[in-house]
């Protein structure tokens, strides 16, 4: 690397309360023990590429703010090649364990597809050698299937099937290579498949084509022996206005139609929970209890915009809860938290870059420990098997066995008398507990 772009050159450590300047962590301790297991092995975070190295700082209002210099490189391939340095350097001084990219993230697009995956592969060597000597590992890539105006009708869900030629061959690009490198997921995340009105629209044709797309991508991961997982990313709109990947529940829904539920599973983001009228927590623990929690993009949506804001996540209490539901579900197996976030535009010094990531890890690592405490202390999880423990006496585990007919609980109402009574929810007993974690 030539000129220094951070003004440290030491890794962020874990000090506890001696991290003064925001470039060390207070809470986040890799090797901390969290319920027998190292907390980087539950959080397993990781840098994204696009955010912070690729995205110029701009809004719908107004352009880049931020003055990469790699961002206007006269040759595109250099560019590329000094803000891999940077990347580089970010993920060391972060000591993350991961990073993720899209295609069109790390090296530019060429004229023709064969240029394209060229300059991908390129800088997939570069990543190659970098990651001989550096700890960071990939989480998962992904092919950037929105930006160019090939796709302003949808990739996959495109009414022209070249464009779902073209669409398949970019991924077939980066599966490989995400493959290559050892990357631990594929994401998928369809922002451009849905429609913008309904009158130009054949919902059932495209439903067909994404089904179709899912399959051949899960065919070819077989195919190559790759032996990560592969995830969808949910989000109800933005870019599109409607969104067929709306929600966990929605996803399951078609996974379920295409036979793909054992095979594909699911990363949240927290602003796209947000956007789907959902809670964060909401998504994780319906995920958990569908058996497809993938992986989450760590993040935080404004709640007063109705767009993708993409903050970083540093509300405590908001990252416990999801914590928890991620304990819950057993942890994220090969997923982890992807921080797909980036900094205000406003924030213009490249350690903002540092200190976005370090006080966002600082607010995951506390929501873990909480979480950790609320498991610990068994009273959240006892309060609900209590509330539902009649389904473990013999009644209840007969009627889910399938033993007992309407006509067969109809005549046990009549005979017994049953009465039931309602018993109190107690929300705000349980809402003063989890304060007490916290
Ligand atoms: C956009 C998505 C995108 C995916 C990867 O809203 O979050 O960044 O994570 O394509
Ligand atoms: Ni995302
Ligand atoms: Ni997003």
């Amino acid at each position: 690397m030539t000129a220094r772009f951070f003004t440290t050159e030491k890794p962020a450590a874990y000090k506890g309360a001696r991290a003064a300047n925001g470039l060390n962590f207070r809470w986040y301790d890799p090797d901390r023990m969290v319920l027998g297991k190292r907390m980087e092995d539950h959080l397993r975070f990781a840098v994204c590429y696009w955010h912070s190295f690729t995205w110029p700082g701009g809004d719908p209002f107004g352009g880049e703010t931020f003055n990469r210099s790699w961002m206007h490189d006269a040759d595109p391939m250099a560019g590329a090649r000094a803000k891999a340095d940077v990347a580089f350097e970010m993920f060391r001084l972060l000591d993350v364990p991961f990073f993720t990219f899209h295609d069109r993230d790390i090296a530019p697009e060429g004229t023709t597809l064969a240029e394209s995956n060229r300059n991908v592969r390129a800088i997939g060597e570069i990543f190659a050698k970098k990651m001989e000597k550096a700890k960071v590992r990939l989480l998962w890539g992904t092919a950037n299937l929105f930006s160019n105006r090939r796709f302003m009708a949808g990739a996959a869900t495109n009414p022209d099937p070249e464009v779902f030629a073209y669409a398949a061959a970019q991924v077939k690009n980066v599966l490989e290579l995400t493959h290559e490198l050892g990357g631990a997921n594929y994401v998928l995340w369809g922002g451009r498949e849905g429609y913008e009105t309904l009158l130009n629209t054949d919902i059932r044709r495209e439903l067909a084509q994404l089904g179709r797309f899912l399959t051949m991508v899960v065919e070819h991961k077989q195919k190559i022996g790759f032996k990560g997982t592969i995830l969808i990313e949910p989000k109800p709109k933005e870019p599109t206005k409607h969104q067929y990947d709306f929600d966990v529940g929605t996803i399951y829904g078609m996974l379920k139609a295409y036979d793909l539920e054992k095979e594909v599973k699911i990363n949240i983001e927290q602003n796209h929970a947000i956007l789907a009228g959902h809670t964060f927590e909401h998504e994780l623990a319906l995920a958990g209890a569908l058996g497809i929690l993938g992986s989450i993009d760590i993040n935080r949506g404004d709640y007063l915009l109705g767009w993708d804001t993409d903050q970083f996540a540093m509300n405590i209490p908001e990252m416990a809860l999801a914590a928890y539901y991620i304990l819950k579900a057993g942890g994220l197996g090969t997923g982890g938290y992807n921080f797909d976030a980036k900094i205000r535009r406003q924030s213009i010094d490249p350690d903002d870059l540092l200190i976005a990531h370090i006080a966002s890890m600082d607010a995951c690592a506390r929501g873990l420990l909480i979480a950790a405490r609320i498991i610990e202390d068994g009273k959240l999880d006892a309060f609900v098997a209590d509330r539902y423990s009649g389904w473990d006496g013999k009644e209840g585990k007969a009627i889910l066995a399938g033993k007992r007919s309407l006509d067969d609980l109809a005549a046990q109402v009549h005979k017994r008398n049953l009465e039931p009574q309602p018993k109190s929810g107690r929300q705000e007993y349980l809402e003063r507990l989890i304060n007490d974690y916290l």
